[in-house]
């Protein structure tokens, strides 16, 4: 077993994914079988109580990883020498509540944790934001920490990513396991553009494999695009499972190589790639080697897919424009 405990973050750790992830954390899902673990969980003041209930459960799993825990409400304790941060918590839309207002709200959030990561964390540390609008929450957060690198800032478009595989493997009737190169361009949000285009069924093209093109272009699309709406509509929830599962991944797919010739979906800080507005934290097909990562270049687009592109950018604008007394001016 590796001798130093690795810190790992988790904000609204009482909460629906919060629950559904620090067990996988503390059981070597994430850092692996032989690292011990140290969890650090963030929660309001009358959550707390609720914390506590999923400490006493961590207890009684007896997890060998589990080095030790901190329950705090104090952004600057959870993040106290952490090498991964989940930003999970922050405060769900209301009734009423004008996509303004939801951005500003999690701004007062997220900009506070960056810079308690920033004061805090290890010289390692990289951040995974869940909460939405993650996209930009990420990019309040990132902005309020400018002595971190901005490439150790990731958002979860990973969910979508595992969505739009599995409905292409229903389609095609195949294991989802064969299905590779999907990518989730874009925000986070019903504007974000799954990009069948260029995924790969068994190494073919996804279009050679289903004939069904029409659906392709539209059904699909919008299958993924509205999914979490979906759930809630079955279920009376969100999605907390497969999110945390996807948190999950997206640390895997940071942290081990891409398998040869594949990418998978993160939203990280642009550098123009593919005339994306620089500093936008966007949804793109990243490879990573283990140490470093990149955006996948060279992948072409058809008309309607620079339509959806330029959709989802101008989102993106638009709630940078909404935050931007949220961030330190740069
Ligand atoms: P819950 O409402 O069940 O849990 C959120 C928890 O965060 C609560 O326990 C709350 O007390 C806590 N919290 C609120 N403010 C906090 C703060 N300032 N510091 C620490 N904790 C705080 O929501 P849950 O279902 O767990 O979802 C969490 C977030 O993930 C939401 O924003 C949700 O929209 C987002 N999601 C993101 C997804 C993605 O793919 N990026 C998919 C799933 C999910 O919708």
């Amino acid at each position: 077993m590796a001798e130093r405990p690795v810190h790992v973050a988790v904000t609204g750790a009482a909460g629906q994914i919060g629950y559904a992830i620090v067990f996988r954390i503390a059981s070597g899902q994430l850092l692996g079988p032989d690292q011990p673990v140290v969890l650090r969980m963030l929660e309001i003041e009358p959550a707390m109580k609720a914390l506590e209930g999923v400490a006493m459960e961590l207890e009684d799993c007896a997890f060998p990883l589990l080095h030790d825990m901190e329950l705090t409400s104090k952004a600057e304790e959870a993040f106290d020498g952490v090498s991964w941060a989940l930003l999970v918590g922050s405060v769900p839309r209301k009734a009423g509540m004008e996509r303004g207002d939801l951005l500003s709200v999690n701004g007062g959030i997220f900009g506070p944790q960056g810079k308690a990561i920033a004061a805090k964390a290890a010289h390692d540390v990289r951040i995974l934001v869940v909460g939405n609008p993650c996209n930009t929450n990420c990019l309040i957060a990132r902005l309020n920490a400018p002595d971190i690198p901005a490439e150790r800032w990731f958002a979860m478009t990973r969910l979508d990513e595992n969505r739009a595989k599995s409905q292409l493997a229903k389609k095609a009737k195949v294991p989802v396991s064969v299905v590779s190169n999907m990518a989730i361009w874009g925000n986070h949000s019903a504007t974000q553009y799954p990009d069948a285009r260029n995924a790969r069924i068994a190494g073919t093209p996804v279009y050679d494999v289903i004939s069904d093109h029409g659906w392709l272009k539209d059904k699909f699309i919008e299958t993924v695009q509205k999914r979490g709406a979906a759930v809630i509509e079955a279920r009376g929830l969100s999605s907390a499972g497969s999110a945390a599962n996807a948190a999950i991944d997206s640390i895997n797919s940071i942290r081990n190589a891409t398998a040869w010739g594949d990418w998978t979906s993160l939203a990280v800080v642009s550098h123009g790639e593919y005339g994306t507005p620089e500093g936008l934290q966007f949804g793109f097909p990243v490879r990573s080697t283990g140490k470093g990562w990149e955006v996948v270049e060279g992948i072409e687009h058809d008309d309607d897919a620079k339509e959806r592109i330029r959709k989802t950018t101008e989102e993106l604008l638009q709630e940078r424009d909404l935050v931007k007394e949220l961030v330190p001016a740069g």
